[in-house]
């Protein structure tokens, strides 16, 4: 990597925000400061691991420091810009909390060791587990990285069928009804549309830069926004109208919309007559859910159904309902995946299926693979123990993710034996802490890979410290697909400030201890040419920018979806085959609240700007946010707080079949009144992070394990709470 030279001046035009990287500690401030005024800036190309958005970035180095970053406008996911968590985030880098070697658990402390030393009785141990117990003993769980490749070959080096990611708990309703209407997730034409409805995302909050750039960009040319939320959302804020549904009744909603259309034959007759199957199936269906039915369900009025659907059928098909992501279907209600099967359809109704201003077919980079010049191992020995594939106990699973949050389960009937876990945080980020706790305890050894100590970190026998993302090479990553594919790379800005290592170095000397190390035989250069060689790019050149665009611009004009019968399924054989219906009808929620009590809600929770699930709650910057501006309350509509005698800011206390605890409240009229809302950051309670330890509460807190019968999702929102003053 050649790092670009700035001038002194050029670089402190826009520096502004660099104060809070040197506050932290660690050095003499004169001479450092005499350095640094004296010393050149470096500008480093490399992504932002802020959240899983990945953003490009370019880090500016001084004097072997982080100064600052900044958004890469090269990009096409977020366009030049980052956010609130991406500027504070850096600051962790110099985070006191953060691990500085390898640890191993004595009783109840830890001592630090060696890597050698980690290494060797890691994989002895290992060795012995498997002998006993089979391959099928060990897993792997991570949060879905560009480096995960390199995990999942090193479960198949050792046979064994259990890598996960954290999909059960996110998106795999919503992946799973795509697949099986348009064969892929599809993109949304946000910038070039003139009626965007967006239901239970939130692009403003649940950040996405470049979908927020591009819903002021349409609205500027005169689009209508509408969001479908039973919460005043951030991206609400920005709406011309805002629906506030009832949680777990947007499959009504979308029904009657589809009757609409159908019935008064808004819909688009020549996209619907060549490019899709069922539509038949779906007039028989649809007959039963006009908008009069959708509106006691709902609680949407039927003139508004049927003045929307008019109003997006004018459009059609430069009218889109967003693809969505987690809020309202992605792992959320028992009817998630016919949620997501109906908000397909509208879309593929209104004709907008790869057209501008509609959804679209991505231009995706297709890396190179390793294989054949670094032949793959033999691959797993049996399938999946969490029912995942088919014949699978969750037909609808998606197999290549798997079904994380049953990760403790398999544990605790004996199944799993030992695991790894990387960039996951599963004691925080699955249902039911209590039972995720009794089941990686139940475990004869676990191995995290964080950089701090985080919940799970905290009960491991091993924690291996993580390198910082600006001090670690990874894996070329295809994140920033858009109307061109994008190829981009995370490289180190800076050499660890601690003993740690990356991801790549952990897994390869891994598998070189347990003597698997063949399959690793490549420097992570090396692999990263190999991923680039389809492309006809050099690493150099993606090193140099950050981000390159590779392959075709995106054509306007659907072809043929990847389904089995090359259109868009509305009605699905394979899933009649399966037992389920073939065209989406309605499936009430698995648990309401008691319309009698007055203390009984469902709750609901979701992201805020500035953070990053529970992960940045221990950034004293980022904190100063929450607490400044009192965002760690639950939300709960003000007319029905009043009945129960809640004024603004009292504590109430919050229960569920499984859990309770403590918190204020924020009184609202932006808020459905069967529900409250939680914001989805807080509720740390590793005593090892001192700035996020018993803050708030977490949803997690309060929802029991549950498995959504179809897909395995964890449901995260089918959960009622008993809400009291205390
Ligand atoms: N700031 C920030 N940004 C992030 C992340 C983060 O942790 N923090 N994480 C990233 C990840 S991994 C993800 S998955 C995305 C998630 O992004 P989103 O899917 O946008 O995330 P949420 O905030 O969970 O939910 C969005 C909205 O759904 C609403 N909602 C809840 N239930 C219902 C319902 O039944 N119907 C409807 N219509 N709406 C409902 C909530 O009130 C909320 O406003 O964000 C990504 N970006
Ligand atoms: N409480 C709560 N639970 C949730 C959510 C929520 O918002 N709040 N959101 C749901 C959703 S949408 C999702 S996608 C999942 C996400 O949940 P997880 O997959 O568990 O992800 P994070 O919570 O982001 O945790 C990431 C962990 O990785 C560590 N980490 C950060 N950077 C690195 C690195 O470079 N290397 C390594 N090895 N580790 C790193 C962090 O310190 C943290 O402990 O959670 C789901 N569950
Ligand atoms: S959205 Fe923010 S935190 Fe996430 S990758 Fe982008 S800049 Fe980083
Ligand atoms: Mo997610």
């Amino acid at each position: 990597m050649k790092p670009i030279k700035i001038s002194r001046r050029t670089f402190l035009k826009g520096s502004g925000v660099a104060a809070g990287a040197l506050s932290m500690g660690f050095f003499d401030f004169t001479s450092w400061s005499r350095e640094s005024m004296e010393g050149p800036v470096t500008r480093i190309p490399t992504i932002c691991n802020g959240c899983g958005n990945r953003c490009a970035i370019f880090a500016y180095v001084k004097n072997k420091r982080i100064w600052r970053i900044e958004g890469n406008p090269e990009a096409n996911g977020n366009q030049g810009v980052i956010c609130p968590k991406g500027h504070g985030y850096i600051h962790d880098l110099y985070n006191p909390n953060r691990i500085r070697s390898p640890l191993k658990r004595v009783g109840t402390k830890f001592q630090p060791i060696s890597w050698d030393q980690a290494y060797k009785e890691i994989s002895q141990k290992i060795n012995i587990i498997l002998m006993d117990n089979g391959p099928g003993s060990i897993f792997w769980v991570n949060y879905p990285m560009p480096n995960h490749a390199y995990a999942l070959r090193f479960m198949h080096s050792l046979a064994s069928p259990h890598y996960f990611t954290h999909g059960s708990t996110c998106y795999t309703a919503r992946n799973a009804a795509w697949n099986f209407t348009v064969g892929k997730l599809p993109s949304n034409d946000l910038v070039n549309s003139k009626y965007i409805m967006i239901l239970g995302r939130n692009p403003a909050g649940g950040i996405d830069l470049g979908q927020v750039k591009d819903i002021v960009k349409a609205k500027e040319k005169g689009a209508k926004v509408v969001v479908v939320d039973p919460r005043h959302s951030e991206t609400a804020i920005l709406a011309d109208e805002w629906l506030p549904i009832k949680p777990g009744t947007d499959l009504a909603f979308l029904l009657a919309m589809i009757n609409v259309m159908i019935d008064e034959k808004l819909y688009d007759k020549d996209f619907v007559e060549n490019h899709t199957v069922g539509f038949q199936q779906l007039e028989d269906e649809i007959i039963n859910y006009p908008p009069q039915w959708a509106e006691k369900i709902c609680e949407i009025p039927a003139k508004t159904i049927v003045r929307i659907a008019r109003e997006m059928a004018m459009q059609k098909p430069r009218a889109l309902l967003h693809r969505g992501y987690h809020g309202a279907f992605g792992a959320q209600y028992l009817n998630s995946f016919q949620t997501a099967r109906a908000l397909a359809i509208t879309n593929s109704l209104l004709g907008n299926i790869n057209r501008e201003g509609g959804i679209y077919f991505s231009e995706s980079a297709n890396l190179g693979e390793l294989q054949p010049t670094h032949p793959a191992p033999p691959g797993p020995s049996g399938s999946k123990a969490d029912g995942t594939g088919i014949p699978g106990r969750y037909p609808l699973g998606a197999y290549g993710d798997g079904i994380s949050h049953s990760i403790p389960e398999l544990a605790l009937r004996g199944i799993l034996k030992c695991g790894f876990v990387y960039h996951h945080n599963p004691l925080r980020t699955n249902p039911n802490p209590k039972r995720v706790i009794a089941g990686y305890k139940k475990l004869e050894l676990l191995v995290v890979i964080d950089p701090v100590l985080s919940e799970t970190a905290s009960i491991a026998h091993y924690v291996l410290p993580a390198s910082f993302y600006l001090e670690a090479d990874d894996a070329v990553d295809t994140k920033h697909s858009g109307k061109q594919a994008q190829v981009s790379i995370q490289q180190k800005a800076i050499e660890p400030v601690f003993d740690t290592r990356s991801a790549f170095q952990i897994i390869t000397e891994l598998a070189k201890h347990l003597g698997v190390g063949k399959y690793y035989n490549f420097t992570l250069d090396e692999a990263n040419a190999l991923r680039l060689k389809p492309f006809g790019v050099s690493l150099e050149s993606l090193k140099a920018k950050g981000v390159l665009p590779v392959g075709p611009q995106w054509k306007e004009g659907f072809v043929k979806a990847d389904t089995p019968s090359g259109k868009v399924e509305i009605a699905s054989a394979v899933l009649e085959k399966l037992g389920y219906p073939a065209v989406p009808r309605w499936e009430a929620p698995l648990v309401s609240p008691d319309d009698k009590d007055p203390h009984s809600f469902r709750l609901i929770h979701g992201k805020q700007a500035y953070h990053t699930h529970a992960m940045t709650a221990n950034q004293p910057y980022l904190m100063a946010i929450s607490r400044r501006y009192d965002m760690i309350r639950l939300w709960i509509n003000r007319s029905r707080a009043e009945k129960i005698g809640l004024k603004d800011g009292d504590v109430v206390q919050m229960k569920s079949m499984i859990g309770e605890g403590k918190i204020r409240v924020k009184l609202t009229e932006g808020l459905h009144p069967s529900c409250v809302w939680l914001p989805s950051g807080y509720g740390n309670f590793s005593k090892y992070l001192t700035t996020a330890y018993d803050q708030g509460v977490s949803y997690n807190d309060f929802l029991p394990t549950l498995f959504d019968p179809a897909v395995g999702h964890v449901m995260a929102s089918e959960v009622i709470v008993q809400v009291k003053k205390v």
